[in-house]
């Protein structure tokens, strides 16, 4: 099970980075990259989303209340994002979308929650995307991380980690050929904008073409 951590993480190679699906919606002109917020109730979803994108300040995802239904929220970041918080109960039946019209499931798992139901849930969508869209990018957010001690932290990290890659590995050989991204995230800390920024990179193509023109530029003028 090829993993990548937060901290270790380098971009991906051309070749294997997701292809975008951008999908227009009805209520908007604008194609949009479609991202999945899923995870547990009171994981961290709904906080995640509105300190990202609401400025909300951390104490305050403490008044936030479950979230009941999809709400899906437009994002303006360098590309136009829709981001679709979903409720804990959310299946991939009760989606309501193809899961082939998303380019980024985030899975936000508390850091605390080594138990079964968060790992079932988590390789129930990871399962039904490889069979309808292995491009997908599949990012798992082990969140609240500030809560723990740096040794605690890592080891379920950790745990996390391996329970995941040992039940697909169970399920079957091929998932290990599946790239799941782990990140440590926190609304606490600068965690969870990096973790962001680093699923926000894979998203856009031109990025590489970008780094490479202003490599260039900098070779050519050390100068400026
Ligand atoms: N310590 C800590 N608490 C957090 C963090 N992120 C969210 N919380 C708390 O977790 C609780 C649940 O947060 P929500 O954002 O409502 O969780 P949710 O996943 O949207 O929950 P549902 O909508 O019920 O599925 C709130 O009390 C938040 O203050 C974090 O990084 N650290
Ligand atoms: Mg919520």
């Amino acid at each position: 099970m090829a993993a990548n951590y937060s901290s270790t993480q380098s971009s991906s190679p051309l070749n294997q980075r997701p292809k975008l699906n951008v999908h227009r919606s009805s209520s908007d002109s604008v194609a949009r990259t479609k991202i999945l917020l899923l995870g547990l109730r009171r994981a961290g979803k709904t906080s995640i989303q509105q300190v990202l994108f609401n400025n909300l300040p951390p104490k305050q995802t403490f008044y936030l209340e479950t979230t009941m239904r999809i709400v899906k929220h437009h994002v303006d970041t360098v590309i136009p994002l829709e981001i679709w918080d979903c409720p804990a109960n959310t299946t991939v039946e009760s989606l309501g979308a193809p899961l082939s019209q998303f380019s980024t499931i985030i899975f936000v798992i508390d850091i605390r929650d080594l138990y079964n139901q968060p790992i079932s849930k988590l390789v129930e969508f990871i399962v039904a995307s490889y069979s309808e869209n292995p491009d997908i990018s599949l990012e798992v957010f082990v969140h609240k991380a500030e809560k723990l001690q740096e040794d605690d932290k890592i080891e379920n990290f950790r745990q996390i980690h391996e329970r995941v890659s040992d039940r697909l590995l169970d399920m079957s050989p091929e998932y290990e050929q599946m790239q799941l991204n782990f990140h440590l995230t926190s609304v606490y800390d600068h965690s969870l904008h990096e973790a962001f920024s680093r699923v926000l990179h894979k998203l856009i193509e031109s990025l590489p073409y970008l780094e490479e023109l202003l490599n260039v530029f900098c070779a050519v003028r050390p100068d400026q």
